[in-house]
């Protein structure tokens, strides 16, 4: 085992307790961040669009264990270098630990509940520890000679090493064990560091919130409308009837009409979610605003509130993809917030051009203000189905705009509300997406997958087709690559700002057959055909599939 493998050995080990260390302080107080996560989130927010534009999906799922597993790998990497640089150049070693310390601080606050003192104190005692570790490592591996600086002896001239676990004294002054010696030693302070982070991991995780989302209980709640019993007759909180049983089609394989909490597409780049509190929760509303103001969580519930049915889905969703859902949000209306502030549709102007939602973690999303105002249901919201928003979706507030894509308007975690003008560009417009974002018509086929195989007869050929806002009236399916189209039956719209459920009944005759859909929206207009990656401005396409029938 030669020094250099010794010594990586021993700066690993010590990079491990150090971070086991910092994950069990974040764990055991939460105000301090994980350093681990904040490293990671701050390489996605300097990571530049030209490499995530494959698609935003990169930032919510797949790639986060790719991330975290190269981070890992890096930073065991520089552990093993640095230890190496040590033995020769001690100062430019602890200099270069210095440096890691005050990167490892900087990426801890921006976190934006970082604890400033004590993230300092944690990142500083974690390095210590760790760096305690690894000199002790390399004392044990004998590659440290404390005692007489002139005698020099490395690996090679050392006593021969002796298997097993028997330790010596070193003239030197360092100790020496064998070789199966230093590794169990080294491998029980790694073991510790993990055992560190694995209980830290647990520790936060059991932190505040955990269980399922609270189910909503507003005062005064009455159904669709009609007079209020209320003190304040002005304040309403209107909850919708069951969906009608003509907006869902019965065929195995159909989304659920309604997509549950639990299974709703997420997306968003946050590793790790921020968590607000609804006591301390507050929305400014400001920037090119007559009044601009601030409101906590109960001056929120304290206005009107509705449920209305959206469909969300996201720019980077490919054709045939599952990054869009259908939810039932409670919130209050944009336009009401808006007009607290004293804007109103007439007063939009060059400065107020452009509504940007900041969330507590400053990511941002921007849109034209006058689609807050132009009737749709834009929502300051604060509920989904029928529950608290789950942490992930944004709990306690978000935005929900219909029409137009996750990335320009559904702001999670929200906190400030600004009206500027259209120079401004938000998270996603920096990193080279679409300025605009309107949802492109689409549609799926769910009922049947690519590449299965089924019987001859009767196949119900069905899925969503959605165009927020435009609605959809009319889907087609073909079974034979696109020559030819039939019309699907239609489940009734529940909203014009919804997913529409379709099905085709097909007479599968046995053979291989490429089946496609295509919707037109409620103007009239069909869906292109005409292929387009997510980037910049979303997929376009006609979902297409293989079956065999057999
Ligand atoms: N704070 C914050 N809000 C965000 C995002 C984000 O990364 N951070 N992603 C947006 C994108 S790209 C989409 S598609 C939707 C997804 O919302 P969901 O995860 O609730 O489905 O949230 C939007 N809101
Ligand atoms: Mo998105």
């Amino acid at each position: 085992m030669s020094a250099r493998f010794r010594a990586a050995a021993a700066g690993i080990s010590g990079a491990v307790v150090a971070f086991g260390m910092a994950e069990l302080i974040h764990g055991l107080y939460p105000p301090v961040p994980s350093v681990f996560v904040s490293l990671a989130q701050t390489v996605v927010e300097l990571t530049p669009g030209g490499i995530v534009t494959q698609g935003i999906e990169t930032l919510g799922k797949a790639d986060v264990p790719v991330l975290i597993s190269s981070m890992i790998l890096g930073a065991l990497v520089v552990a093993a270098l640095l230890a190496n640089v040590s033995l020769r150049f001690s100062s430019a070693a602890i200099f270069i630990v210095g440096v890691l310390g005050v990167v490892a601080v900087a990426a801890a606050f921006t976190d934006p509940f970082a604890a400033p003192i004590p993230t300092v104190v944690a990142v500083i005692v974690s390095l210590a520890a760790g760096v305690a570790v690894a000199e002790f490592l390399l004392s044990v591996a004998g590659l440290r000679e404390p005692a007489k600086p002139a005698e020099s002896f490395g690996a090679a001239s050392g006593p021969p090493e002796t298997p097993g676990d028997v330790r010596r004294r070193e003239a030197g002054g360092s100790i020496s064990v064998g070789r199966g010696g230093f590794l169990a030693v080294s491998g029980a302070a790694a073991f510790a560091g993990l055992v560190a982070a694995g209980a830290g991991r647990l520790l936060a995780r059991g932190a505040p919130q955990t269980s399922a989302p609270h189910r909503l209980n507003l005062p005064d709640s009455k159904q669709g409308g009609g007079s209020g019993g209320g003190k304040k007759a002005a304040v309403e909180h209107e909850t919708l009837p069951e969906p009608p049983a003509a907006a869902s089609i019965e065929v195995p394989g159909m989304p659920e009409l309604v997509t549950p909490a639990s299974s709703f597409y997420l997306i968003d780049t946050a590793l790790t979610s921020p968590r607000v509190s609804k006591e301390s929760w507050t929305l400014s509303v400001g920037g090119a605003v007559d009044n601009p103001f601030e409101m906590s969580y109960k001056d929120l519930l304290g206005m009107s509130t509705r449920e209305s049915d959206i469909t969300l889905s996201c720019v980077s969703n490919p054709v045939g993809g599952g990054l869009v859902s259908n939810g039932r949000w409670t919130g209050v209306l944009l336009s009401d917030v808006l007009a607290e502030a004293g804007v109103g549709r007439e007063k939009i102007g060059r400065a107020s051009e452009q509504l940007v939602g900041r969330s507590v973690d400053g990511w941002t999303s921007g849109f034209k203000t006058e689609l807050a105002l132009d009737g749709r249901e834009a929502l300051v919201a604060f509920g989904l189905n029928g529950s608290e928003l789950p942490i992930k979706h944004g709990y306690p507030v978000r935005l929900v705009i219909p029409g137009i894509y996750g990335y320009v308007s559904a702001t999670k975690w929200l906190t400030e509300i600004e009206l500027t003008d259209w120079d401004f560009d938000a998270y996603w417009i920096q990193r080279t997406w679409a300025k605009e974002g309107p949802v492109k018509t689409q549609s799926r086929i769910d009922t049947v997958g690519d590449g299965d195989t089924a019987q001859p007869g009767r196949l119900p050929v069905g899925g969503v087709a959605w165009a927020p806002h435009r609605g959809i009236s009319k889907v087609e399916v073909s079974t034979d690559g696109g020559e030819t189209w039939n019309k699907a039956r239609l489940a009734s719209q529940l909203d014009l700002d919804t997913w529409r459920q379709y099905v085709y009944d097909w007479d599968a005759k046995p053979g291989t057959h490429t089946l496609q859909v295509r919707a037109t929206d409620g103007k009239g207009t069909t869906q292109t055909s005409a292929k387009a990656p997510p980037h910049p401005s979303g997929a376009s396409g006609y979902h297409t599939i293989s079956v065999t029938v057999a």
